[in-house]
């Protein structure tokens, strides 16, 4: 029977992992995510951005449907205070790739037109200095990391 259980609880497991990946061209965007949020305050995005192009390229804008505006941010610490600064465009060399993660650069979400919370996508358009524009979806996980990465519950045993 705790066989059984165990079982049911991993394949819920596997199935909550949204690890989506999306490419255009040798542009790659592994694992956008988000965390729950309510309406009309700031969310965040994470994703880790590949170049596998012979040449540099730039993220240079984002936009969701979701946000009033999206802005690229880098995170620095100076004297044990964080602060974020606005970037214009964030490079990513060829062959090259930029984790935007926590404590790092991140997408902040402006202005949110409605709540996220765990299990919900948010849709985005991310723009490069190329021209190449990928359309990725940000799965909003509980807020701990990327969903399916984060501990589950075990079933009772
Ligand atoms: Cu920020």
């Amino acid at each position: 029977m705790s066989r059984l259980l165990l079982s049911i609880g991993f394949a819920l497991c596997s199935s909550l992992a949204q690890a989506s990946t999306y490419r255009l061209g040798g542009l790659v965007a592994a694992q956008p995510w988000s965390r729950p949020a309510v309406s009309g305050t700031n969310g965040i995005g994470y994703l880790v951005l590949s170049n596998r192009g012979p040449r540099a390229d730039a993220l240079t804008a984002v936009e969701s449907p979701l946000a009033a505006a999206v802005e690229m941010h880098a995170t620095s610490m100076s004297g044990g205070v964080m602060s974020m600064a606005r970037q214009s465009r964030i490079t990513i060399p060829a062959g090259g790739q930029v984790t935007f993660g926590p404590g790092a650069y991140h997408l902040m979400l402006i202005g949110l037109t409605r709540s996220l919370k765990a299990g919900d996508s948010v849709p985005a358009t991310l723009s490069f200095a190329s021209g190449a524009r990928l359309r990725v979806a940000f799965a909003v996980g509980a807020g701990g990391g990327p969903p399916g990465t984060e501990p589950m519950r075990r079933p009772i045993r």
